[in-house]
C-alpha cells in the first residue's frame, strides 16, 4: 500500500535536502513533550536543530500534529508539542495507526521515529538515550518497544547508549541478540547515559566521523536489517555526580514503584523524578548529550556523502 500523503507530510527544507542528496538528521520528539520539562523543551527543541545545522545537516524533527505525520517541523509545531497543554500522546510504532486514525497530536519515541524517517528515506537519527528492558522486566515484560524497532529498521542512531534508569546489561543483551550493531564512539565502555561509563563494555570501537560513517554504509551494502547505534559518552566533565545518580534512581524506582506507574509512563516519570530531585542537573546533563549527539549524528551524515 503506497503512503497516505493527506497523512505524511515533509518539510519542504527536508525535502529539498532528501532530493538534493544533502545530509539529513531525523530528531525525535518524545523528548520534547514526554522528556523535558515546560518552557525548557521549546527551547531545547530549537538548539537541537541549531547543532544538526553545526554540523552541517538538516534537521527533521519528527511528530503528528492534528493527525498528520510531519518530518521537520515549524517553530510553531514545536510549540504545540512543547505545550503542557496541548495533550500530546507519547507515539510508539504500536500507537502510529490509532493516532493517525482518530487524529491528534502524537510524540514520536525513538521506536516511532525510526520508522517514520526510514519510511522517509532519512538514514541518521540522534536521540538522548535509547529505551531499552527495564529493571525488573523479569516479572513485568516492561521492555521499550524502541528495540524490536530497531531490529528491523536499517538507521544509523547517534545516542548516548541507553537510559541508566534501565537494566542496562539486560538491553545490551537483547540488542545483541535482535541483531542490533552496537560501535562506540571514542570509547570501549558502553556510555550510561548521564553517566560516562555504564560498567559495560562494547564490542565494537569506532574513532573517527569516517569509520562511524562506514559502519552504516557496510551494514547498507550487505542488506543487515537492524540499526546501527553510535554510542557517544557524555564527557566526564559533563556527567552526572554518580552518588547522587544512583541514589536519586533507587528513590524514583521505589516512588514509581509504590505510585503504581506501569507501561509508557515509567520513562517519563523516571526523567521528570531525576529533574526534580536533582535540581535540574540531570536536565543540564541530558541537554548537553543530545545537543552533542545531534552534532556528531550530523557530522555522520555529511560524512557519508563523501564517502
Ligand atoms: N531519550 C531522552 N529522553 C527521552 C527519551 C529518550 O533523552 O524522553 C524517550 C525516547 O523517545 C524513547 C522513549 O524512545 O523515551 C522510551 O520510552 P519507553 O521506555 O516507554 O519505550
Ligand atoms: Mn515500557
Amino acid at each position: 500500500m503506497a503512503i497516505d500523503t493527506s497523512r505524511f507530510t515533509i518539510h519542504p527544507e527536508v525535502k529539498d535536502a532528501l532530493a538534493s542528496g544533502q545530509a539529513v538528521v531525523a530528531l525525535e520528539s518524545t523528548i520534547i513533550s514526554h522528556g523535558l520539562p515546560s518552557p525548557r523543551n521549546v527551547a531545547v527543541a530549537g538548539d537541537i536543530e541549531q547543532s544538526v545545522r553545526d554540523g552541517g545537516a538538516i534537521p527533521a524533527t519528527i511528530a503528528i500534529i492534528d493527525g498528520v505525520v510531519k518530518v521537520g517541523l515549524t517553530p510553531a509545531e514545536l510549540e504545540i508539542l512543547g505545550d503542557p497543554n496541548s495533550n500530546v500522546i507519547k507515539v510508539s510504532t504500536r500507537d502510529l495507526g490509532p493516532v493517525l486514525a482518530v487524529g491528534g497530536h502524537g510524540a514520536t519515541t525513538v521506536s516511532a521515529t525510526s520508522h517514520i524517517a526510514h519510511l522517509a528515506g532519512i538514514k541518521y537519527f540522534a536521540t538522548g538515550g535509547l529505551g531499552g528492558v527495564h529493571r525488573g522486566a523479569q516479572d513485568t515484560y516492561d521492555e521499550s518497544g524502541d528495540l524490536v524497532t530497531l531490529a528491523r529498521t536499517p538507521i544509523t542512531v547517534t545516542c548516548a547508549g541507553v537510559k541508566s534508569i534501565l537494566d542496562v546489561g539486560a538491553t545490551l543483551e537483547r540488542l545483541e541478540t535482535l541483531g542490533v550493531t552496537v560501535v562506540g564512539f571514542g570509547t570501549d565502555a558502553f556510555p550510561g547515559f548521564y553517566r560516562a561509563d555504564s560498567g559495560f563494555g562494547v564490542t565494537w570501537r569506532v574513532d573517527t566521523v569516517a569509520q562511524a560513517a562506514a559502519v552504516g554504509i557496510q551494514r547498507d551494502a550487505i542488506q543487515a536489517p537492524g540499526a546501527v547505534i553510535i554510542a557517544k559518552p557524555v564527557t566526564e566533565a559533563d556527567q552526572l555526580d554518580l552518588a547522587l545518580h544512583d541514589r536519586v534512581l533507587a528513590e524514583g524506582l521505589a516512588a514509581a514503584d509504590k505510585a503504581g506507574i506501569i507501561g509508557k509512563d515509567v520513562t517519563p516519570f523516571l526523567l521528570d523524578w531525576f529533574h526534580t530531585q536533582t535540581n535540574n542537573q540531570s536536565l543540564e546533563v541530558n541537554v548537553t548529550l543530545i545537543n552533542a549527539n545531534a552534532r556528531l549524528a550530523a557530522e555522520i551524515a555529511v560524512a557519508a556523502l563523501k564517502s
